[in-house]
């Protein structure tokens, strides 16, 4: 069974996006065409059942609309991260506002510990916890012990060794019912594949691709990858393609563009 969503929250991009991090190299994004993405974007969560909270863009946090960084929601209490990039620290303040009003249960991240939310990927009961350039051991540990005593299980991965990875679930993501899918740099990675039934590879020319996100009976995909979404199609999965090309240009996936709980 995949979990089941009812809400989402995003932010939409400010002002500053452009100045946001990249390493992407894709040259600068068009803030309005990334503002029209960001609207497509949120109508698909809205199409896949969800009601969506939106966060009120802040000019000072260029990577603001990036939201998945700066917490990990899930259906027993919800986390503050502590993301590792210090220019995007002040971020998770209006993500605590926001989560405050829904959840009891509200842990956070201290430091020395740092944790972005993109390193998270829940298979089911498990989460995978990717430590990065942005998460680190300590920030790693705290979560698992905070998840673990919500009675989840947690596995600390290191992809350092694959700098092609920003975050964990840059390269894999869990569709529910057993099945992963998986990019192509992410053969260090030992825990998904004992966590996955079955795995999808993608091939390294559609690497952005394996940042979807399943969501109800739907899967987000990013539009421009036709090999993984003929896989996925033939499967019998309902995909909703969406532009995502001014996002790509900042390193961000879909499923940075959102908490889903
Ligand atoms: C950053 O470098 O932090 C942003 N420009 C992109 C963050 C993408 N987030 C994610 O993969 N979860």
């Amino acid at each position: 069974m995949a979990r089941a969503f009812s809400r989402a929250i995003v932010r939409a991009p400010c002002a500053s996006f452009a100045h946001g991090l990249s390493t992407a190299n894709e040259g600068p994004p068009d803030l309005s065409l990334a503002r029209e993405q960001h609207a497509r974007y949120c109508e698909a969560l809205e199409a896949c059942g969800l009601q969506v909270t939106v966060l009120a863009p802040d000019p000072q946090y260029p990577d603001g609309t990036f939201v998945e960084d700066t917490a990990i929601v899930t259906d027993r209490g919800a986390i503050l991260a502590r993301p590792g990039a210090p220019s995007r620290s002040g971020e998770v303040a209006a993500m605590g506002d926001a989560l405050r009003l829904m959840f009891a249960d509200l842990a956070q991240i201290s430091a020395p510990g740092t944790v972005d939310g993109g390193d998270i990927c829940q298979v089911d009961e498990h989460f995978l916890i990717g430590v990065s350039a942005r998460t680190n051991e300590q920030g790693a540990e705290q979560l698992a012990a905070q998840l673990r005593s919500w009675n989840y299980r947690a596995s600390i991965i290191d992809i350092r060794a694959n700098p092609e990875l920003l975050h964990l679930k840059t390269g894999i993501a869990y569709l529910g019912d057993g099945v992963g899918v998986k990019g192509p740099g992410v053969g260090l990675i030992e825990h998904e594949g004992a966590l996955f039934r079955e795995a999808i590879v993608v091939s390294a020319d559609e690497a952005y691709a394996a940042n979807c996100v399943r969501i109800n009976d739907a899967v987000l995909l990013a539009a421009g990858y036709p090999q993984l979404a003929g896989i996925l199609q033939r499967k019998g999965y309902k995909l909703l393609i969406l532009q995502m090309s001014e996002f790509r240009k900042m390193d961000g996936g879909l499923s940075c563009l959102s908490l889903r709980f």
